[in-house]
């Protein structure tokens, strides 16, 4: 079990004890190999030494990265000389065996500590050194590893004793393993936080270089000079980057304009981080939900309401039955979807909403226990707006090469005394209040909109179509048989009866629409014919 030692390969960062070592292993007769910094502190000791390269006939290269990773040097302590056909091989190749490795690694921990840069710490990751002792402590049976200078009077003495016993080979390889998976852990343990540190850093300047190149854009568009009248303009204030835009490959920012009181405003009292999508949502919903002075909550999924009610105000937890009722709408639609209440959330609505799947709740505040109850969702974000939460007066809109201003759209000065009575008999006073609130609901939902309804609440909305009579279909196939007994609104004219005949087949009641059609008389004569009391407004609300 004694293995003479001849020949030791010694590649070493600490240097502690390295020449009294060198000096016993060379009167021992040893032959020493080493790597560049380690033969020279032998050599300039006045001891003999073989460079590694003269081994492998091979330079020390890429900045000392390639040294000892090489065939000749591995080969050397892989070897197992119990086996006939290693020793023969190693002839073959001309490769001469070592019998002690003595290797400590570069100072990776303390360079971390030393506060030294990225670029200087990775450099420190040994390669070549773990190698060598994992190599070394793997042939034990025939080779002596050594990574620590508290063993060199240890080996010294066994060396001089006439060779390493197995016993004491065991032990170093054991060292030699835990050394090395000790030093893996360490740099392990430094990506984990450097490279979560570089990728904050990363975040935060690609966050800045979104905003520039974002504040370029708006200063031109709202700047003094520029080509838009700085009257007309929001003053915004320097955005705050959101996760992504619409998709996850479009970088994004939300601006804040300065003296706003919109949903850009709204306090995130719980959940993940809103979304570019979240915030168009939540926008569209808040301005369905604040059309009306009673209680009302409207459902949004893709801007568009699929469900939006109302309750009168003396009714018991009147919030709670105009979201269950806007709910009832489309219920399939409803899953995931964004809502808003014009009123506080109580704990009966939040009872409802905690069962829906809901990725936004805004409202102007929620009880305290609804808060609670809501706020053990995870998934859902809960908003709350400003006080005094109001649209500004002008919307803009991008196009290409410029930018779209209109006054907004709003029902401020809503009066339906002003409406016309153009076919059937006047209705009652419900149905009076159920054609109101089809005709301010319709207004949210884009074009072309057509909106079924009872007893303040949708029932079928047919919206986005590119024909008005695809959304009459659509708001009727949503209904089912809801429809029969409903009354309808249209966003715009009908241009032909053709659209009107779906829902009077369907069994609508009475129908609100602005009227202006030069085809208005056959559409009347259709109303007429079956009875139903058509109202024209005068105004359209396109929403697109
Ligand atoms: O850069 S390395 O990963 N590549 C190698 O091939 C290699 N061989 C030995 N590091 C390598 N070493 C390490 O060099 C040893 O672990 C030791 O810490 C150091 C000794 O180099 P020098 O003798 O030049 O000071």
């Amino acid at each position: 079990d004694v293995v003479p030692v001849r020949r030791a390969l010694i590649s070493v960062s600490d240097k502690t004890g390295l020449v009294e070592l060198a000096a016993a292993l060379v009167a021992t007769g040893v032959e020493i190999v080493s790597t560049g910094s380690t033969a020279a502190s032998i050599r300039a000791a006045g001891f003999a030494v073989t460079d590694v390269a003269a081994v492998t006939g091979f330079p020390e290269s890429l900045d000392g990265r390639v040294k000892t990773l090489h065939p000749g040097v591995h080969a050397g302590i892989l070897a197992d000389l119990r086996l006939a056909a290693h020793e023969a091989q190693l002839t073959e190749l001309g490769i001469a065996p070592f019998e002690l490795v003595v290797v400590n690694l570069y100072p990776f921990v303390e360079t971390v500590n030393s506060g030294a840069p990225a670029a200087e710490v990775i450099e420190q990751i040994d390669i070549g050194g773990p190698a060598l002792v994992r190599a070394a402590a793997k042939n034990h049976p025939n080779v002596a590893i050594v990574v620590d200078p508290e063993n060199y009077g240890e080996i010294v003495a066994a060396v001089e004793a006439g060779g390493t016993t197995l016993e004491l080979r065991r032990k170093l390889a054991s060292l030699a393993f835990e050394h090395t998976a000790g030093y893996d852990l360490s740099v392990s343990a430094w990506f984990t936080e450097n490279v979560y540190d570089q990728w904050q850093d990363d975040t935060e300047a690609l966050d800045e270089a979104i905003l520039d190149e974002f504040d370029a854009v708006i200063g031109t568009a709202f700047d003094d000079e520029g080509p838009f009248p700085a009257t007309l303009a929001i003053e915004a204030t320097r955005g705050s980057v959101l996760r992504y835009g619409e998709n996850s490959h479009q970088a994004a920012a939300l601006y804040l304009g300065d003296g706003g009181e919109g949903i850009a405003q709204a306090v995130q009292r719980h959940g993940k981080e809103m979304s570019y999508n979240n915030y168009v949502d939540a926008d569209a919903a808040v301005r369905a939900a604040f059309d009306f002075a009673e209680p009302a909550v409207a459902i949004i999924k893709h801007a568009n309401p699929c469900g939006i009610a109302v309750a009168n105000p003396k009714a018991p937890d009147a919030i709670a039955s105009a979201h269950k009722r806007a709910h009832d709408c489309d219920p399939v639609s409803a899953f995931g979807g964004v809502i808003a209440a014009n009123r506080i959330v109580t704990l009966g609505m939040a009872e409802t909403v905690s069962q829906i799947f809901t990725e936004v709740l805004v409202a102007p505040g929620f009880e305290p226990a609804a808060f609670e109850l809501l706020s053990q969702k995870k998934n859902i974000r809960l908003l709350e707006l400003p006080e005094n939460y109001h649209r500004s007066s002008l919307e803009l809109r991008q196009i290409s090469g410029g930018l779209l201003v209109q006054e907004t759209d709003s029902f401020e000065d809503f009066d339906s005394s002003t409406w016309t009575l153009v076919a059937g008999e006047e209705v009652d006073a419900a149905t009076r209040a159920d054609l109101e609130f089809a005709w301010k609901a319709c207004r949210s939902v884009k074009s072309n909109a057509i909106l079924l309804a009872r007893s303040g609440a949708s029932v079928g909305v047919g919206m986005g179509q590119v024909n008005r009579v695809d959304s009459c279909h659509l708001a009727v196939l949503r209904a089912g048989d809801r429809a029969a007994g409903s009354v309808a609104a249209s966003d715009a004219f009908f241009p032909f009866a053709d659209g009107l005949q779906v829902l009077l087949e369907a069994g609508v009641t009475a129908v609100v629409q602005p009227g202006g059609s030069v085809r208005d008389p056959e559409v009347i004569a259709a109303a007429t014919e079956a009875g139903v009391a058509m109202y024209f407004t005068g105004e359209r609300h396109f929403f697109h």
